[in-house]
């Protein structure tokens, strides 16, 4: 029997594991109906970060020694910086007719949740739409991928990355995703070169994003946890075009 290596083991979650996972990406939830909520015109990226910390330290309960409530610093981006894969919130104001992105998570017991929305502040473009649209497909292809039992990293990140680069050539900067755990970034990774073979019972980030520098960018990413033939996801927030649009 081939012994397995410490990314190896630690990718597949136990039940208590998962469930850390799960509590944590509920709380992310809870928080992100918060910050929309509270949202304006005119409100700072900084600011509308804050409505994030502020969010996680209401509703996670006091951890056990003095583990961090964030899985990493949120980001929170208005207009142009949508397009900056790893923007840090500054002081842009948020202006009608901007693209949002918010990509946060905590931790629960040290296990880390991930999520990203990207939302409209009014009516968008067609354009702008169009892509939306194009981004949740290759997050749709990609999942539909895992269903079918695939579990070869590259086979999955290349079914996103094919429907985009036909469309948009050199658009979609990064690799689909991740494994999540006890850090936010674990292995396995889906990505073009990537030998990494899926396994049962780890959790991977589908996040497919598109990103013109100096104008906007679009991400959608999802938790998901991979089944013996299939996946089921752990994101509980809607992401059809219309609730996009605020
Ligand atoms: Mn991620």
């Amino acid at each position: 029997m081939k012994i397995k290596l410490i990314h190896e083991v630690r990718a597949v979650k136990s039940k208590q594991e998962l469930a850390n996972i799960i509590k944590a990406q509920r709380i992310s939830e809870r928080v992100l109906q918060d910050v929309l909520q509270k949202l304006k015109t005119g409100v700072t990226e900084i600011a509308a970060a804050k409505f994030v910390t502020d969010g996680f330290a209401k509703y996670l309960p006091a951890q056990a020694g003095g583990t961090p409530i964030l899985a990493f610093p949120p980001i929170v981006a208005f207009g142009k910086n949508t397009a900056n894969i790893h923007h840090e919130p500054g002081s842009s104001k948020l202006k009608k007719g901007n693209i949002i992105m918010f990509d946060f998570g905590c931790t629960v017991n040290h296990y880390c949740s991930d999520m990203t929305r990207t939302y409209f502040w009014g009516e968008p473009p067609a354009k702008q739409k169009k892509i939306y649209l194009a981004v949740l497909e290759a997050q749709n292809r990609a999942l539909k991928k895992i269903q079918t039992g695939e579990r070869r990293a590259k086979v999955i990140d290349n079914v996103a990355r094919k429907f985009l680069s036909s469309k948009f050539k050199n658009n979609f900067k990064h690799g689909l995703g991740h494994g999540v755990g006890t850090v936010i970034h674990e292995w396995p990774n889906f990505k073009p070169k990537s030998e990494d073979i899926i396994p049962t019972g780890c959790v991977m980030t589908i996040e497919p994003g598109l990103y013109f520098k100096g104008f906007w960018g679009i991400r959608i990413e999802d938790m998901v946890l991979i089944t013996k033939k299939s996946c089921k996801n752990l994101t509980n927030v809607a992401k059809d075009l219309n609730s996009a649009i605020l």
